[in-house]
């Protein structure tokens, strides 16, 4: 059955794209020369679909729908329609949030594996039609697309072939029929459509459901509908990258054998649990799909582009608990870099809260991930370089590398599989990036280049990497020269290049440390790159040239919030950095060692007023691997106090439990203590989700100076835990008292 599915796609593909002399398939004969088959691979291309597609760089996925309400991130499909209500649903709002972010397609998860429609369908109830949202009458798909089509951008539909509500799922040819029917109206009433994503996950486990997916009778169907829309995952057109981090591989290749597209390899390499209980890669994340190697006993080769899916919160359904836990502008920009420029197309989920809307904190993150694409990119240094490529100087337009037109570009003599091509700026510029293109039209053909800066009278090599592919971004520690040059080493075929950019991004700032709590005093230090102006506020607004000038560390003695900004000399802008800093009359008397992997910000971290969030990848908590906590607050003087609390992270895939029990006790004397409330948490240490406990006693009014928490680490993982018999970790922050 296998052998039949993967044979029907494989002829499927083939009469699709063989009217072009090149296409984006090729048969292979049985013992074919390695040569024949990599010049064969050198001249596959995308379908005008891949084309088009690709060139959009950087796209959207809205999960949106039962999750969002449940706080879950795979619903189990009983869930009642009426969950689905956002409060101020506005498709208006989320497009521009996404639009303003450079995002040129949106694709919204119509229906997630728990079943819900977020359409108005009219093959099942299980759908919005039944919910209070607009008295049913609502339709989130019609709205956002009308946005997308309004705003100019695309728009396509995530359909979960995974179905844990419909009845028919498991029953093959009636599920496929259903399956066609929602496919149809999606296709049909919400015009224009981009790209329809087909998911592999499906938890079903051994003795569930078992469907058998007509997958081809879905892609006729997508075909006939909607011939530009690209069909992902488990589909002909883009292939899923491996992993959900948003880090595509060093060697990217586009062209790769025709069994990665076999549907069951697909599913089998696919998730088969949820995000939050852990995740099983399989062969997709090889690091080297498509190599000399993996393609000499290929059958067929195919273009089979690599997409990279993330999500900007820990999850991909909104969670109110992750609203501290979204990526930071840096962490987008360099996710971008890596899949971007990694030869991928990046998807990053921007997932809308209960009110139906892109959250404030998400928004941020975008707005100043934005700034810094377009700080790097917006002025390319080799714009007007004089181009030099085997001596001769590239002299006609129509094939520059250096402007901004992806069709003209250059191209080596036949036979040639190597090249020198250097760059002459006229002046010495400081750089950290350089952005290559393959002209694809042509065929993805470099193999192996590096990238060289004349210094010192001689050239010095930056760089060394494999493929380039659509787009290959490099970064690279700050250099300046007034010469570069990319020295292609090895090409299947003569290479092509369509674009050749330098950049510099703009300066970063580390401020250390970046939250305290202190009693006296704290010694803060602010770094940027080399000849750059730091400006800094003390009262949290927004420092500009005129704010004070940083020279050297600041003594802070007063709580504050401070906020720094740096100008390069090329008066490139840095983001906004704060940090806060915080007095205290309370001291802090730890007498177990906290792990310095995870300080928190140090002695004092556990009364800095910052909380952690449900992710462990927040800065704020504390960690304590193998042993308990046990720390005293000193009030300074004895104190009528009315509120002992206590915060603890479970979150056992990353090792962390809650304490097994917690005791709080008081004394005057910082001698005799009483305990006044002991928790017992071991019910809860099955929980999988991770999740915040709050040990919260109430004290009514009683006096004492030292307020001591103990509380009581697992010791080591459980026996049903995977990592048993390794030191649990304890994480606590912070210990409040009122
Ligand atoms: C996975 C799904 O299980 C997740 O919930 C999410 O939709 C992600 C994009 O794909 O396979």
């Amino acid at each position: 059955m296998k052998k039949f599915a993967a044979i029907i796609l494989f002829l499927y593909s083939a009469t699709l794209f063989s009217q072009n002399s090149k296409s984006n398939a090729v048969l292979i004969s049985k013992g074919e020369s390695l040569d024949s088959i990599v010049a064969k691979a050198a001249n596959v291309v995308p379908s005008p679909r891949q084309l088009q597609w690709q060139k959009m760089e950087f796209i959207a996925f809205i999960h949106f729908g039962t999750n969002t309400f449940t706080n879950r991130e795979w619903g189990e499909g009983n869930e009642p329609e009426s969950v689905f209500n956002p409060t101020d649903f506005d498709a208006k709002q989320i497009v521009k949030v996404c639009k303003d972010a450079g995002i040129k397609m949106l694709i919204i998860t119509a229906k997630h594996h728990d079943g819900l429609c977020l359409w108005q369908t009219e093959f099942t109830t299980h759908c919005i039609k039944n919910s209070p949202w607009k008295n049913g009458k609502g339709d989130v798909v019609k709205e956002l697309s009308d946005a997308c089509k309004t705003a100019n951008i695309k728009f396509g539909v995530y359909l979960s072939p995974w179905d844990r509500h419909e009845k028919t799922y498991g029953d093959s040819p009636a599920y496929n029929q259903y399956f066609r029917n929602q496919l149809t109206e999606l296709l049909t009433n919400y015009g224009e459509i981009g790209e329809v994503w087909f998911d592999g996950a499906c938890g079903e486990g051994k003795n569930g459901k078992k469907q058998i997916y007509d997958w081809e009778s879905y892609y006729q169907l997508i075909r006939s509908l909607q011939p530009n829309a690209v069909i992902s995952i488990m589909g002909p057109d883009a292939r899923w990258v491996g992993t959900e981090e948003g880090y595509g591989r060093n060697t990217e290749w586009s062209v790769v054998p025709v069994e990665l597209l076999n549907q069951d390899n697909i599913a089998e390499n696919s998730q088969q649990k949820d995000a939050v209980s852990g995740f099983i890669p399989g062969d997709m994340t090889n690091e080297d799909l498509g190599s000399r190697d993996k393609i000499k006993n290929a059958s067929k080769l195919v273009w089979y582009p690599s997409e990279v899916d993330v999500s900007i919160r820990p999850g991909w359904f909104y969670h109110q608990s992750e609203d501290n836990s979204v990526k930071t502008p840096e962490k987008l920009f360099d996710i971008y870099l890596n899949s971007v420029g990694k030869n991928s197309l990046l998807l990053l989920n921007i997932p809308p809260d209960q009110t139906g809307k892109i959250n404030a904190a998400d928004i941020n993150s975008l707005k100043g991930f934005k700034q810094l694409i377009d700080n790097t990119f917006s002025d390319n240094l080799a714009k007007h370089a004089i181009v030099k490529i085997a001596g001769k100087t590239l002299m006609d337009p129509s094939t520059s590398i250096t402007d901004d037109d992806y069709d003209s570009f250059w191209i080596a003599d036949e036979k040639e599989t190597t090249a020198e091509i250097i760059l002459e700026l006229n002046q010495k510029i400081s750089m950290n990036t350089v952005v290559l293109q393959e002209n694809i039209n042509i065929g993805q053909r470099v193999e192996a280049f590096k990238l060289y800066v004349w210094k010192a009278e001689k050239w010095e090599e930056i760089q060394n990497a494999t493929t380039i592919g659509y787009k290959r971004i490099l970064n690279f520690p700050l250099v300046t020269t007034d010469k570069i040059k990319l020295l292609i080493e090895k090409s299947r075929l003569n290479p092509s290049l369509s674009f050749f950019g330098i950049y510099k991004t703009p300066p970063e700032i580390r401020i250390n440390p970046e939250i305290g709590c202190f009693t006296d005093a704290v010694k803060v230090s602010i770094e940027s790159e080399e000849n750059a102006r730091i400006y800094y506020t003390l009262n949290g607004k927004d420092p500009n040239e005129k704010s004070q000038i940083y020279t050297k560390p600041l003594q802070i003695k007063k709580s504050c919030n401070l906020k720094v900004m740096a100008v390069s000399k090329e008066s490139k802008k840095s983001l906004y950095k704060t940090a806060s800093y915080r007095k205290t009359d309370k001291g802090l008397i730890l007498h177990t060692a906290y792990s310095h992997k995870y300080s928190g910000g140090g002695d004092l971290a556990l009364l800095d007023g910052r909380t952690g969030s449900a992710f462990p990848d927040a800065v704020y908590w504390q960690g304590y691997e193998g042993v308990d906590l046990d720390a005293t607050v000193d009030l300074g003087k004895i104190k009528e106090i009315d509120t002992i609390q206590a915060r603890f992270l479970q979150s056992i895939n990353s090792w962390i439990f809650l304490p097994q029990n917690v005791e709080f006790s008081i004394s005057e004397d910082g001698i005799h203590f009483e305990k006044i409330a002991a928790f017992d948490n071991t019910a809860k240490l099955h929980q999988q989700e991770a999740f915040v406990e709050m040990n919260t006693a109430k004290t009514e009014g009683k006096k004492a100076r030292y307020i001591r928490v103990f509380a009581k680490n697992l010791g080591i993982c459980p026996v049903w835990h995977a990592g048993k018999g390794g030191k649990a970790w304890l994480f606590v922050d912070e210990i409040v008292v009122k």
